[in-house]
This record gives C-alpha cells, sequence and structure tokens, in this order.
C-alpha cells in the first residue's frame, strides 16, 4: 500500500510543506503558519523530476576525445562516465594545473544562490574542500547590489548594515506621510531571502501602511513595480535617469529655502561642493526641473510639486536595488543620500532613506537574532580576488590590468575553472560574449543539478542531489526562523550530494582528514547544530537537541529590533556614534573618491546619461527584473514557470503604442535585437510598461540557436541583449538594467525550446 508522508523542507522562497508517496514528491505547499506563502513552490516537484536533470557525471566529447577545441564549448556532445572515471579525471586537472601555474590557476569565485541548508550549502563544500589543496582565484560581491556595497562605505557605513539595520515597516506605518520610491517595492520579489524565509511578513506590513493613509509614490518605468492596494501614484521615469530626477528635486529644495541646513551642518561635509554642481557654477548647467524633465520624462512641475511634497511631511525615500544594476549606478545611490540629508529627516522615525527595500523579504521586516552554525570553508592562501561582474573580462584578459576602488590589479590567469552552485549563463551579461570567453580556460568544471546552460559549457560535468534530496537545516541569513530539512526522495540516477563527491577527491588528493575532519554527513550536521545551540544559549535562547528539532517543526526566534530606526542612534548623538566614514559624518563631498580621479564617479553625486555604445543599440529601453514565477534560473522548467510563458516563450511586456507601430498583438512571437545578440520572447502587450520600454523577465534558460543570425536564443533570455560594460570603475558592478533594443515580430517558423532537455549524450561503452 502506498504511504504518504508531510515532510518540511527549506527554500530560498519559504518553508515547503511537502506530500511525499512512495519516494517521490507529489507537492509542496507553503507552511500552514506563513501568511503569504510562496507559488514558487509549485515548480518543485516537476523541476525535481524534469527531463534536464543530470543523472550521471558525464564529460564533454572532444575534451575526452583528447581534441578539446574541436567543438567549442557549449555546443559539443557529452559521454556519460562512472563516478571514479570523474573523479580520476577532476584529481588530475586540480594536479596538472597547480603543479604548473599554482593555486592561483584554479578560479573557483563560482557566484551564485544554489540553494538553502547550512551544511549542504555548493560553494562552502566547494571552498573549503579547494582550501585544503592550497586554494583557488575567487571574486567578491554579488550581481544584486555590487555598486551599494563598494559606494556606501564612502559615503555613509557598511551596506550590509543599511540592510540588517532598515527603518521597519511597522513604522513606517506609524510615522510616515509620504513613501518615494525609486524602483517600486515589487512584492514578487519579497518573496524571496537568501538561505530561506520563515515568514512571509511584507504584504502585511505594507498592508498596515496602506490602511494608516500613508502614500505611495511609484517612480519606475513599472507600474507592478507595487501592488494595487498600495494605491500608489505611478510616476514613469526613464531607466537610467533617477540622479537626474533627484537632482532637480534637490534644485527646487535649495532654490525655494526648503532645505534643512542645520541638519546638513551638523550631520554632514561637502555639501558647499556639490551646491556649486547643483546650482550650475561648477559647468554652467543649473540642475533645475527643466533640466531634470528633458532627463526622465517627468514634467518639470511635477519636479517641484513633489519636491515641496517631500519637504512638507514625514517622507521615506526607498532606493531599490535594482536602480544601481544600471549605468553608473553608484551616482543615484549618492544622489539619495544627499537629497535624504537635505530633507534632513535622517535617523527620525519614517523619515530619510532606505536603499534595499523589496531586495528580499526580509529588508525593513526582520533582522537575525545571531550567527547561525554554519560549515567553515578554511583559509584560502590564494590573494587574488576579481570583482564579481568581472568574470568576462578575466578570462579575456589573463594577468590583464583593472581598476577597482581606486586601485590598478591584475587578474589571476584562470586555467581550470569551477563553478558550483551558481549560473553564469544566467546572471551574466552578454551571454554570446561569454559563450566565446569561456573557450579559453583549459578545463571547466560545473556541479549543478540540470542541464543548465552553464553545465553545457562545462567539461566535467558532476550530477548533484537537490536541496530538497538531503537532511540538512535551513536558517536565512537575515531571517529568525530554523527550519528542519527532512529529506523528501533520493536523488536520480547517480547524483550524490556535494559532501560526498568532495570526500571521495579528497581521498584522492590525501586531503580527506583536513576536509571531513572524520566526520560523516550525518556528524557534520549534529556538529552544526550543536554549534547553533551554543549560540542560541549564549544569546539567551534555548535549543532543542538535532533529533527533537529535525523531526519537529519550524523554530521562529523574535526580531530583535522591531522598532529599528536607521542611523536613529547617529542622529541622536553624531560625536558618540559616528559613521565609520573618514570625517565620522554623511559625505555629500568625499575627499577620497575625489582622489581616485576617476571619470566615471566624481568627489560628489553627479548625472551621467546612460551609455550611447553603438548605432545598432536599438529604439527601446530593456528591462529584465526578476521573476515573478522562480527564482533567477531555477525551477524554469517547473509548473508554474512553464504556466506564464507564451508559446514557450518568456513574456516581454510591450506598451501597446510600441506593439501597434511594429503589427505586433498579444501572444505573437516576437524577436528583440541589437548589436550584441537576439533573442525570442512571447509578447504581452500591457500598459503597465512605460512606452519607449520593454521588459523581459530573467531566468528562461539560454536556448542559442548557433545556426541563426547572433546564435538567436530561442527562448527568451534578457541577457542575450544586455552589454557587459560595468557601472563605473570604482566598483566593477554589473549594469544589466541598461540595455536598448529594436524589436519586431518573428515571421519565421518559431523553433521548439531544447534547452529543457539534455544535450546529445553517450555512454563510455558505445
Ligand atoms: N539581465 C539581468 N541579469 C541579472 C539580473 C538582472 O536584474 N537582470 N539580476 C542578477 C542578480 S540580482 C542575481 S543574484 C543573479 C542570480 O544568478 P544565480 O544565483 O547564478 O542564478 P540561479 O539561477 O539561482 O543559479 C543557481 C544555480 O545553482 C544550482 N543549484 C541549486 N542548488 C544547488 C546545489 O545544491 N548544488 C549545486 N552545485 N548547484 C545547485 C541551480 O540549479 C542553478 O543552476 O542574476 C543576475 N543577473
Ligand atoms: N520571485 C523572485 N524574487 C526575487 C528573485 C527572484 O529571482 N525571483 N531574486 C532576488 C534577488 S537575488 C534580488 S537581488 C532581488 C532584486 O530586487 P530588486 O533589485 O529590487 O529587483 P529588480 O527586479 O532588479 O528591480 C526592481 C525594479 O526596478 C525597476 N528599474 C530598473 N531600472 C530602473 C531605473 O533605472 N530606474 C528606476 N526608477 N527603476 C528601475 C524595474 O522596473 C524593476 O522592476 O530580488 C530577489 N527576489
Ligand atoms: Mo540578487
Amino acid at each position: 500500500m502506498a504511504t504518504k508522508t508531510t515532510k518540511l523542507t527549506a527554500n530560498h522562497w519559504g518553508v515547503g510543506t511537502a506530500e511525499v508517496q512512495d519516494g517521490r514528491i507529489v507537492s509542496i505547499d507553503g507552511h500552514h503558519d506563513d501568511p503569504d506563502p510562496s507559488p514558487i513552490n509549485g515548480n518543485v516537484a516537476d523541476s525535481l523530476n524534469g527531463r534536464a536533470r543530470i543523472l550521471r557525471p558525464a564529460i564533454r566529447k572532444s575534451w575526452l576525445d583528447g581534441n578539446p577545441t574541436a567543438v567549442a564549448r557549449g555546443r559539443d556532445a557529452f559521454v556519460e562516465v562512472s563516478w571514479d572515471r570523474a573523479l580520476d579525471l577532476v584529481a588530475d586537472e586540480l594536479n596538472r594545473v597547480r603543479s604548473t601555474h599554482g593555486n592561483e590557476g584554479i578560479f573557483a569565485g563560482s557566484y551564485g544562490w544554489s540553494s538553502a541548508g547550512r551544511f549542504h550549502h555548493a560553494q562552502s563544500q566547494l571552498k573549503r574542500f579547494l582550501n585544503t589543496i592550497g586554494g583557488f582565484s575567487y571574486s567578491e560581491g554579488n550581481y544584486s547590489y555590487n555598486a551599494a556595497l563598494v559606494m556606501m562605505p564612502y559615503i555613509v557605513g557598511p551596506f550590509r548594515q543599511h540592510i540588517a539595520q532598515a527603518t521597519r515597516w511597522t513604522v513606517i506605518a506609524e510615522h510616515s506621510e509620504l513613501v518615494v520610491m525609486f524602483g517600486g517595492m515589487a512584492m514578487r520579489n519579497t518573496q524571496v531571502s537568501d538561505g530561506g524565509v520563515g515568514t512571509h511578513r511584507m504584504r502585511d506590513n505594507l498592508r498596515k501602511c496602506a490602511d494608516a493613509g500613508v502614500k505611495f509614490v511609484n517612480i519606475s518605468p513599472l507600474r507592478t513595480d507595487t501592488d494595487a492596494f498600495l494605491e500608489a501614484e505611478w510616476k514613469p521615469v526613464h531607466p537610467g535617469s533617477d540622479t537626474a530626477l533627484m537632482l532637480g528635486l534637490s534644485y527646487v529644495l535649495w532654490s525655494e529655502g526648503l532645505m534643512d541646513e542645520a541638519f546638513l551642518a551638523r550631520y554632514s561635509v561637502g555639501f558647499d561642493q556639490f551646491e556649486k554642481y547643483l546650482s550650475g557654477d561648477a559647468d554652467g548647467t543649473p540642475k533645475t526641473p527643466e533640466w531634470a524633465a528633458t532627463h526622465t520624462g517627468w514634467a518639470a512641475d511635477d519636479v517641484t510639486d513633489l519636491a515641496r511634497k517631500m519637504a512638507a511631511n514625514r517622507c521615506m525615500i526607498s532606493v531599490a536595488a535594482g536602480v544601481q544594476r544600471t549605468d553608473y549606478g553608484e551616482q543615484a545611490l549618492w544622489m539619495a543620500v544627499t537629497l535624504a540629508a537635505m530633507l534632513g529627516q535622517i535617523g527620525l522615525p519614517g523619515g530619510g532613506y532606505t536603499i534595499g527595500y523589496g531586495v528580499n523579504a526580509n529588508v525593513g521586516n526582520m533582522e537575525r537574532l545571531f550567527r547561525w552554525g554554519t560549515l567553515p570553508q578554511g583559509k584560502n592562501p590564494v590573494a587574488n580576488v576579481i570583482p564579481v561582474a568581472m568574470i568576462g573580462e578575466m578570462l579575456r584578459n589573463p594577468r590583464g590590468n583593472y581598476t577597482y576602488k581606486g586601485e590598478t590589479r591584475q587578474f589571476p590567469d584562470a586555467r581550470l575553472v569551477w563553478w558550483a552552485g551558481g549560473n553564469p549563463f544566467h546572471h551574466h551579461q552578454d551571454l554570446l560574449r561569454l559563450h566565446h570567453a569561456f573557450q579559453s580556460p583549459e578545463t571547466v568544471i560545473v556541479n549543478d543539478l540540470n542541464w543548465t546552460s552553464m553545465a553545457r559549457h562545462a567539461d566535467i560535468v558532476l550530477p548533484v542531489a537537490a536541496a530538497q534530496e538531503r537532511d540538512d537545516f535551513g536558517a536565512g541569513k537575515s531571517d529568525n526562523a530554523l527550519v528542519p530539512m527532512q529529506k523528501l526522495a533520493d536523488p536520480p540516477g547517480e547524483a550524490r550530494v556535494e559532501f560526498e563527491i568532495f570526500h571521495d577527491l579528497a581521498a584522492r588528493l590525501g586531503t580527506e582528514e583536513l576536509f571531513a575532519e572524520g566526520r560523516s554527513a550525518d556528524e557534520w550536521l549534529r556538529h552544526i547544530w550543536e554549534e547553533t545551540r551554543e549560540v542560541g544559549q549564549r544569546n539567551g535562547v534555548a535549543l532543542p537537541d538535532w533529533e527533537t528539532f529535525h523531526a519537529g517543526d519550524v523554530i521562529k526566534l523574535p526580531d530583535p529590533s522591531p522598532h529599528q530606526v536607521f542611523l536613529s542612534d547617529f542622529r541622536a548623538d553624531p560625536v558618540a556614534h559616528p559613521l565609520p566614514t573618514p570625517s565620522g559624518l554623511i559625505e555629500i563631498y568625499s575627499e577620497t573618491l575625489a582622489g581616485f580621479g576617476l571619470p566615471d564617479c566624481k568627489g560628489h553625486a553627479s548625472y551621467f546619461a546612460p551609455r550611447d555604445l553603438s548605432a545598432d543599440e536599438g529604439e527601446l529601453f530593456l528591462l529584465s527584473g526578476q521573476p515573478k514565477t522562480r527564482l533567477h534560473s531555477q525551477l524554469d522548467n517547473g509548473a508554474y514557470s512553464l504556466s506564464r510563458k507564451i508559446k514557450g516563450r518568456e513574456p516581454v511586456l510591450i506598451h501597446p503604442y510600441d506593439a501597434e507601430v511594429r503589427g505586433i498583438s498579444d501572444g505573437d512571437v516576437v524577436e528583440l535585437f541589437n548589436a550584441r545578440g537576439r533573442c525570442l520572447a512571447g509578447a504581452r502587450v500591457t500598459d503597465e510598461v512605460l512606452e519607449g520600454c520593454v521588459f523581459l523577465w530573467t531566468g528562461a534558460w539560454w536556448d542559442p540557436d548557433f545556426d541563426a543570425p547572433q546564435a538567436r536564443d530561442r527562448h527568451g533570455n534578457p541577457n542575450a541583449l544586455t552589454h557587459d560594460e560595468r557601472t563605473s570603475n570604482l566598483s566593477q558592478s554589473p549594469a544589466s538594467h541598461s540595455a536598448r533594443v529594436s524589436l519586431r515580430r518573428f515571421e519565421g517558423t518559431v523553433p521548439e525550446i531544447t534547452v529543457h532537455a539534455p544535450p546529445v549524450l553517450y555512454s563510455e561503452t558505445d
């Protein structure tokens, strides 16, 4: 008789309650305690059992044949081999590369979200293993808010503190009168938080704001960047022009005597240098509302009106992380701080600014109580670290120089590249260019669940178990829920958990003891749980033993600072609580940044128009935000994700006017193209997007047709079109929201999507 059981699992998109029957997942729903569970759960069962799962270790055919350039990476067939054979090859390659080029020749930055779980975390496992054999080159920062990570310490303080100490939404409900949101507050993004979310609080907290009568202004090219219940005023802006708009707002405050001079004097430095730029004394261009209007698409009077309202009300300025994922994205951040300082409400309940609301489920809703136990990664003796979004540059220019944080640095010469838990053919820009860059390493190794576009660019592919196929526990990086992860099903085929894979490799390389310290996976889990219990005890929180916890329900700990007001200490006493900047104050002008002498980041916030890269750039702005129906590229082949596609393509939002002049109807297959690439997508004609702007969700697996012009992507991946320039020489951050494209109806035969099925596979005996 079939036995049905209910088990718990933790995902980045929340706690899942799974129905399991005969070792297979039947369905996954949210936890009954969660007021707003994520429908992304609806993808899991199909995706885990999908055709794209990697079932056996596989080696790229030409590479195995000893003629690695015969067929390009990303186009080749694979040969399935035994685990012993695959791991022998990996060990040989590691030995060859480190003896000829040193450990710096191994690049294992391996950026990506992988999956939840404190122990079976792909990057931690990979890095711990590589540290036992002498280390590796790596990357720092992220694709999410890298410009903020680099920029904020110069002008206010570390960005992670901004997020952790963001003013709580409950405080906003009580005290704010107006919330001005650059980049909106997309509810779809608040489904997710790195490492997991116990309770989705955002919707209820925003409802409290709406019920309290707080007014919202959504300054974004997309109306649905706020949910209807907020009744936000939609004031769309041209992508990349937020800095110009904020300058126009500042000009009104300045010229109408609405700025808080006492605040500026006490809490900031350098307003006078900025003032010369604002007034036009420095460059002959006063940043008037009329000037702002020419860059933003706003009417000058609307700029004036909004500035006056901001000065007359308790006003929170919110800047979505997406706004800094643009050309010169640092400037909008600096300008938001400058504008908020001029208003003088920083540190007051419901006033000031926050960068990063909406970037995950927890910002403004929860802060972690203490550090959870985790698998230690060990020490990396190799010091070469690149900014994460320079992966393409690094592959193209081994030992080349680049500028970063005011320094000149040198890329490593990466001979072997190893990716576990991330997908550069999802996250990076200009994928055709990346495809060419990925031809240069000698060896590429990928651990993944699925035949993603990245796995297809590997020489050695190692199939791994999914989060739902292993015992672990989840505890989000910014969350306060501890979630038992109970293995729901066995991994398919010969897929294995990463700990076992690295354990076997360490045995081949003589570092088994260093890697495993004599513990099995189960013993490590208990060890890490004990560590969590100990930190809990030190913080006055009693946690049960492993058996009780792992067989039980979610444990929820309280928010340590439910009434948090960002920078309230600093406001109360800037001498006792100085900011960690050189002056201890908000740096409206930064000597440090001015001293770098960069062309694209001056000593104060400045407007630079988005790049105009070539004549074939295209006439429409292209935006590419996070998908509602999945997490990045994860679960793209799940039922919920597939249900929203149009003729199998990713939907692209097109304004009715832009559609009409091109003869495009809702539901048509369209082709987007520019100088770099092209892709197909499904037309969704809607006035929720600004005219002149199209919006294509990220995450459709890149499915290049190498026989078509520019290897046209069949599926609708925006990174077929985005550029691989970074925000600036200061932070070298991704600028994926700044691209332009042309659009037409696709007239040819619509090709099948091939990327959700495996590549051509042989077995070694064929
Ligand atoms: N155009 C454009 N591009 C963007 C963005 C944008 O706004 N526009 N946003 C950017 C942002 S903010 C981000 S964070 C990145 C996200 O980029 P990524 O984090 O790279 O995207 P994911 O799809 O989450 O990739 C995770 C991969 O890990 C695999 N995986 C899951 N669990 C495991 C595991 O246990 N072990 C192993 N080995 N693998 C596992 C999944 O199958 C998947 O292939 O994308 C960026 N790219
Ligand atoms: N469901 C789901 N949720 C997610 C993720 C996911 O993959 N799926 N990914 C998570 C991750 S890793 C991250 S980093 C966060 C990202 O969180 P965000 O960075 O906040 O999200 P984005 O979707 O990149 O951008 C938000 C909005 O900014 C607007 N925008 C873009 N460019 C501009 C501009 O120049 N000016 C203005 N004013 N607006 C602009 C776009 O309309 C876009 O919808 O989301 C997280 N949440
Ligand atoms: Mo992100």
